[in-house]
């Protein structure tokens, strides 16, 4: 599919009004996205897996104005409140996806959400923001034509999210999704992520990943400079490269349940992100000594107990630590006794793999 594929013919119906509340997760990515060119076209391909708890609650009503307006017509609530702040964000997403949506002028929007996770938790909300938001307007494109298929909803979900952020468009579906053009999976695309279409072994069928908020302040460098300071960089090459290259590995990993491959991977795609922030000019850190204190307990527990925990990171200091199911009973305790101590006021998360967004 191209983006043409996603501009809509006239609509057969009129809708004067109504209301949709959708719930979108956030996901954690095991191959990163980090590198992008315009409109959220990412640089390498990235896999993710859905999680489930930590999500966003959008609530999108809809009314007919009297006339089509000049600019964006909404009102937004953030956990209650009127937010005048988040509008520029919002009026942007909209700017973006309006040529996908000509209706957008046509009708004024109230959008109320809310997010399960603490509010400035160092969780970014633009993953299950942006894809709540995406799919709530997706609602009202299908109201006003309902023959679209249930794979060109989702699909063009996907394609709107990434508009607004690249990460978005792997929160749609679960529970684990790859996004961006790769030789290896029939029907990649760099427009929207696809639910990952092979065999999978029953291990990843139910991952926990426990979230260890370690920083929570404001990030210091926004994503979006991040991605851009991959134009340029010297490494890029070769880390783009070696996003093809793990995901290839991840195929074959995800066929077999090979943890031991699975920990390799996924904690050196943590490192390499980090690596290139660290490298990139202007260079920036955004561990902190609590991440690698984890880090460093992960490891030695790991070896103690021939456990399979591992963890990977965001681009932040707050570190994700991940494992299977059937050991989760002695790596929670492990994760009480010795990785709590280091989290801010002593704050995680307990989320697991999940299966995408729903229609509430
Ligand atoms: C990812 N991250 O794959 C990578 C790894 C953070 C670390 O995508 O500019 O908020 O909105 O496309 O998606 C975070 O960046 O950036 C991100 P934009 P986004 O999840």
């Amino acid at each position: 599919m191209t983006e043409k594929d996603f501009i809509p013919s006239e609509y057969k119906y009129q809708i004067e009004e109504g209301e949709v509340t959708w719930k979108s997760p956030s996901n954690i990515a095991l191959i990163k996205y980090w590198g992008k060119e315009a409109n959220q076209i990412p640089a390498n391909p990235s896999i993710s897996f859905t999680l489930n708890a930590c999500a966003t609650t959008t609530t999108v009503t809809y009314k007919k104005q009297k006339e089509e307006g000049k600019e964006f017509s909404f009102d937004l609530f953030f956990e209650g409140n009127l937010k005048e702040d988040f509008k520029p964000k919002i009026n942007t997403f909209l700017k973006r996806v309006e040529a996908y949506l000509p209706f957008l002028k046509k009708y004024h929007f109230i959008i109320k959400t809310s997010n399960s996770f603490p509010h400035s938790s160092g969780i970014a909300s633009s993953a299950s923001g942006l894809s709540a938001l995406a799919l709530g307007l997706m609602s009202l494109e299908k109201e006003l034509n309902p023959e679209i298929t249930e794979d060109y909803f989702t699909k063009k979900a996907s394609f709107l999210a990434r508009l607004g952020s690249g990460s978005a468009a792997r929160s749609i579906e679960g529970d684990l999704v790859q996004w961006g053009a790769y030789n290896g999976i029939e029907n990649s695309s760099n427009l929207y992520a696809i639910k990952y279409p092979y065999n999978v072994h029953s291990v990843f069928k139910k991952y926990h990943d426990t979230i260890l908020l370690v920083d929570k302040g404001q990030k210091e460098v926004s994503s979006t400079v991040g991605h851009n300071l991959m134009h340029g960089h010297p490494f890029s090459k070769q880390r783009f490269a070696q996003a093809h290259d793990n995901l290839t590995k991840l195929k074959e990993v995800f066929e077999t349940g090979n943890l031991k491959t699975f920990i390799e991977i996924v904690e050196s795609e943590a490192l390499t992100l980090h690596a290139m922030m660290m490298t990139s000019l202007p260079y920036f850190v955004l561990m902190k000594p609590n991440t690698l204190e984890i880090i460093n307990k992960i490891w030695e527990f790991r070896k103690k107990t021939n456990t399979h925990v591992c963890f990977t990171l965001d681009a932040g200091a707050n570190v994700h630590v991940l494992y299977p199911e059937s050991e989760k009973e002695e790596i929670f305790q492990f994760i009480k006794d010795e990785l709590v101590a280091f989290c801010q006021n002593g704050q995680y998360i307990c989320d697991q793999i999940g299966f995408g967004a729903k229609k509430m």
